[in-house]
């Protein structure tokens, strides 16, 4: 019998966690239905809402449900995805490079607070530079410059990715390349670059069209959008 995968996503707009594994199983060329459960409802914020709670235990999206049985997480889901696609499909295929992989890819996940805060995505949005953000904002800029770079830097001569060919640590920063470009914040040319060839992938432009309008209330802003200016 065929494998049946649903993930279940939030708003396209805003929901950067959904889009990461989102742009796993697409990249991965894994089958997989997509169901959107709005976000802008009662219960947002506090792992509340009673729709999303009927899919994942913890009350988070995204959460992949694979032949009835949740995963709640976007790294778990793009581990689970890997385990399923071609070998150097999902990670790279050398271990020292897929260990890299992995701490960049963990580092996105558990870290960066204060930019995940004060640049929420909001992908459709456009904002003026902003010359002052707080200090552990600046702290957590410099280090995405400073990681990208490097890897950039790195890894040119394998390809135009992280780490040459397109891993899942590429899908957990998308979300940062378009944090990057809604608040216009400035960036080294290599670092620019590689914000671009996010911006261009065609997942990710699938995403982004999708987007609108049913994440997106164009007369106003809405809940989470209000919650996260
Ligand atoms: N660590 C989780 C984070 C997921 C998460 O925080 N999702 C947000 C939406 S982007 C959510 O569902 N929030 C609902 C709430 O806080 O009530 C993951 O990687 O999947």
């Amino acid at each position: 019998m065929p494998h049946t995968n649903v993930l279940y996503i939030g708003n396209k707009n805003y929901s950067s966690w959904s889009l990461r594994p989102w742009l796993v199983l697409r990249w991965g060329g894994i089958p997989f239905e997509e169901r959107l459960i709005r976000l802008d409802q009662p219960g947002y914020g506090k792992q509340a809402i009673a729709e999303v709670k009927t899919v994942a235990p913890n009350g988070t999206l995204p959460a992949l449900v694979s032949d009835g049985v949740p995963i709640w997480d976007s790294l778990a889901i793009a581990e689970w995805a890997a385990e399923r696609a071609a070998p150097g499909v999902l990670w790279p295929e050398d271990p020292t490079l897929r260990a890299q992989a992995r701490s960049a890819t963990c580092e996105m996940h558990a870290g960066f607070a204060a930019v995940r805060r004060d640049l929420s995505m909001n992908i459709h949005r456009r904002m003026p530079a902003q010359p002052d953000w707080p200090e552990d904002t600046r702290r957590g800029l410099a280090r995405i410059d400073e990681l990208w770079r490097g890897l950039r830097e790195r890894h040119a001569h394998l390809g135009p990715y992280l780490f040459g060919r397109r891993s899942i640590a590429d899908a957990f920063y998308a979300p940062v390349a378009a944090r990057l470009r809604t608040y216009a914040v400035p960036c080294s040319d290599v670092v620019a670059e590689y914000r671009d060839t996010l911006l261009a992938d065609p997942d990710f432009l699938a995403w982004e069209a999708d987007s609108l309008p049913d994440s997106w209330d164009a007369s106003g802003y809405s809940v989470i959008d209000r919650l996260h200016t």
